[in-house]
């Protein structure tokens, strides 16, 4: 059994469809983990759910996903969600025939998962307190250390000392892909998302065999110019 990482897919099921075959990922024998924000911003966030039904994946929960989270209990509720842009409404249409177990599914998400040979986090973990002093609200959106407004500045993992088992996460499109490795060996630090909404790619890491593979785009990234995660 592989153990197998994928970055923030966004809602770009045919890019995470293609990064799968490429992987040759097999239901129920490889073991599929991913970094969250699974569903919103991109084209088929209904299709990504019918992907992670079928390859029975495990997720830890993004910022995007608790605030869909709020969104569908709304409409759950029968009250009008909170919409701030056009393309939260879209993903919500876009799973509006899926709703109940989309929702049951992410309310039962974890902020981390770990094992003995890693843990994977959304955004990341509090550099000085580590994975257990780490809040929820870091867990979620954690970019810059100090913590700052704005997305420009010296990022978390910056001033991360290495652990013994390898962490994982997503979140920091604009931090593109972070691979860190002890001398000569293994990763001890992977940031896989590399901006697959925006245009760039998605990206695996296949944990067994240390290897990285990505896929490319086929987004248009200009879309999101001037928004704040692109
Ligand atoms: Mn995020």
């Amino acid at each position: 059994m592989r153990t197998i990482f994928v970055g923030d897919v966004h809602g770009c099921a045919a890019e995470f469809a293609a990064l799968l075959a490429t992987l040759g990922c097999r239901p129920g024998q490889d073991c599929l983990l991913l970094t969250g924000d699974a569903f919103s911003r991109g084209p088929d966030p209904l299709r990504v759910w019918h992907l992670i039904q079928a390859h029975r994946a495990a997720m830890v929960m993004g910022n995007h996903e608790a605030r869909l989270l709020k969104q569908m209990q709304a409409l759950r509720a029968g009250q009008p969600p909170k919409v701030k842009w056009p393309d939260q409404q879209y993903t919500l249409d876009q799973l509006a025939p899926v709703v109940g177990e989309v929702c049951d599914w992410i309310e039962d998400l974890p902020l981390f998962i770990e094992t003995v040979d890693f843990a994977l986090v959304h955004a990341g973990v509090n550099p000085e307190r580590g994975l257990a002093g780490t809040s929820r609200d870091q867990f979620l959106s954690i970019r810059t250390w100090p913590p700052r407004e704005g997305i420009a500045g010296p990022r978390w993992h910056d001033y991360y000392q290495q652990g013994v088992k390898l962490l994982v996460f997503g979140h920091d499109a604009p931090g593109g892909l972070v691979v860190k490795r002890r001398p000569g060996g293994h990763p001890y630090l992977l940031g896989l998302d590399s901006g697959c909404v925006y245009g760039r790619q998605l990206s695996a890491y296949v944990l067994e065999e240390d290897r990285l593979v990505q896929v490319q785009s086929r987004q248009d990234g200009s879309r999101w110019l001037g928004t704040s995660d692109a």
